[in-house]
């Protein structure tokens, strides 16, 4: 396989306050989705995750608890059904997982701050605004709505104390610049909203310390201040890579990274905080961040604080990880707000699944296995025009996979796969193997129109791996690809599978759900 070049992505390091939902699986599984492309073009990659630790929210939370902070988000990061344990289940291949509470990161955000401080960057001042305790969020007056939190609609209270301060005002001209003159910020959408509502008011400094509690990285030249959150939870990007530290040595192979993803409400903390800090630091910036969608829950926003969430852990149990990963990026546009129900991700199980992928492959298994000797193909085979069109369209389906899956467009190179599994399943009832295999001397003809079939889904399955890992690896077996023809260079090239592959019948993939006796079932 050729080496491209690295490939640095991430995720936004989640809040172990509470259990994650189906909102962080759907920003990690289009991460490890990337990642997955990534490195099956060629790539090598470094997907890092992980969770941000510390603020008022996880201290408020543990004294609830009764336990420590520590113990708290150890719980709920490690514990049994934690954040390792559903990644883990819902097939994550992160290569790294940091958390904000490990040393080499603590230390590392402490010389960070301090030599932001020594060279001027960060100052001390006294902080005075509104903070939003569920978000964790300072908020100036003319930034709430209807006086009230903009990010969750709930009441702020007053804030004043001594803090310091990062001179993000001093970084504006080139903020701007950046976001207005470059491809740095995607969807483009999402510049206008930034220039507009926090460039052009005016960038006030940040506030990046506090004194009214203590569950935070340690200010170690001034004991009373811990550094507060986007310091602290931002350079996670880079000592993950042993920026600063021993732990690790990747720093100079993979920074900067390729792409940030993240949700829209964190993206002016991407796009205007987070390359201020590495301009101060004089370290190059991410080439680029995406501000992917919502998913939304009756309308608004699921969220921790909120309580309407939905488990992705549930969800993978019931209808299995693959089906729940397909669903999440084949429903929802990755830069839009989408709404997430039962009645959709069932829908979709079994339209997409069940009937157009999972019955092509069992009906070409079957029928190859049912009209030829131990299940494989005579190497006599012959061509018809019939199936011009079909050839032309998963030929052509590798370079439109790839210009979307290059946009984050997922659902847009999953809509291209699925043309042509439906394609394949016209082709069938087009060709109509049932009457060939009537007469014997149709078998050349039969057997041509099951290698068609075969490819296909050959093709079809490679480009799915980064999407259903599982599900494409027993298409694969199931049909009889060998590893080479399983590669992304031959999804490229139509013919690639042996003329005389053996199929293997194996499982349904994708059993059809009763929707009606489901959606009860969920109800009890
Ligand atoms: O913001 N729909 O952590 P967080 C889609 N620790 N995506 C959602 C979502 C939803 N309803 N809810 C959450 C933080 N997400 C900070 C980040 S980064 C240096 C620090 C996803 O636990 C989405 O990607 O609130 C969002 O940006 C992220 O989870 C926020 O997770």
């Amino acid at each position: 396989m050729s080496n491209k070049g690295k490939y640095y992505i991430t995720t936004p390091i989640y809040y172990p306050s509470d259990k994650l939902h189906i909102g962080h699986a759907y920003c990690t599984v289009a991460t490890d989705v990337m990642a997955r492309y990534k490195r099956l073009t060629g790539y090598d990659v470094m997907f890092l995750t992980g969770t941000d630790e510390h603020g008022q929210k996880i201290e408020d939370k543990a004294k609830d608890a009764g336990v420590t902070p520590k113990q708290y988000v150890d719980n709920i990061v490690e514990g049994e059904r934690g954040v390792l344990d559903l990644w883990k289940l819902m097939n994550i291949s992160n290569d790294r997982f940091i958390r904000t509470t490990d040393d080499y990161h603590e230390a590392a955000v402490q010389k960070i701050f301090k030599q932001l401080y020594e060279q001027g960057d960060i100052y001390k001042g006294t902080y005075k605004g509104k903070y939003c305790k569920p978000c964790e969020s300072f908020w100036t007056e003319s930034q709430l709505v209807d006086g009230k939190c903009p990010d969750c609609g709930r009441e702020v209270q007053d804030a004043e104390e001594e803090a310091y301060f990062f001179r993000l005002s001093k970084y504006a001209d080139r903020i701007q610049d950046l976001l207005e003159n470059t491809d740095f910020l995607e969807p483009r959408s999402r510049v206008n909203e930034m220039v507009n509502n926090f460039i052009k008011p005016g960038l006030e400094d940040l506030c990046v310390s506090r004194t009214s509690f203590t569950w935070g990285v340690p200010v170690d030249f001034d004991p009373g201040h811990v550094v507060y959150v986007w310091i602290d939870a931002l350079s996670n990007y880079i000592t993950a890579l042993g920026y600063d530290n021993d732990k690790y040595n990747d720093y100079d192979k993979f920074w900067p990274a390729d792409v940030h993803f993240v949700g829209k409400e964190i993206v002016r903390f991407h796009s205007i905080i987070w390359p201020a800090i590495l301009m101060a630091l004089n370290l190059p910036l991410p080439k680029k961040v995406f501000g992917h969608g919502w998913l939304l829950l009756d309308g608004g926003k699921m969220s921790k604080s909120k309580g309407n969430v939905v488990d992705p852990y549930l969800l993978s149990e019931r209808y299995g990880v693959d089906a729940l990963r397909f669903f999440l990026l084949r429903t929802f546009p990755f830069g839009s707000d989408g709404n997430f129900s039962n009645e959709a991700l069932i829908g979709t199980i079994n339209t997409d699944l069940a009937n157009d992928l999972g019955n092509l492959l069992s009906r070409t298994v079957s029928m190859v296995g049912k009209y030829f000797e131990g299940g494989t193909l005579p190497a006599e085979q012959t061509a018809d025009g019939l199936d011009d069109e079909l050839i032309a369209l998963a030929s052509g389906l590798r370079d439109k996979y790839e210009a979307a899956m290059e946009r984050f467009a997922f659902q847009d190179a999953l809509s291209e796969v699925f043309k042509l599994i439906s394609r394949a399943n016209k082709y069938i009832d087009e060709t109509a193997p049932w009457v060939l295999a009537r007469d014997e001397a149709n078998k050349p003809r039969l057997a041509r129109v099951m290698y068609n079939l075969l490819e296909s889904l050959r093709i079809s399955a490679v480009l799915l791996t980064p999407f259903m890992p599982d599900t494409s690896a027993e298409i694969l077996r199931q049909i009889g690809a060998c590893p080479c023809c399983s590669q992304w260079e031959s999804a490229g090239k139509w013919g690639s599978l042996s003329a005389t592959a053996t199929v293997s019948r194996g499982d349904n993939l994708f059993p059809r759900i009763d929707m009606e006796k489901e959606l009860a079932a969920l109800e009890e």
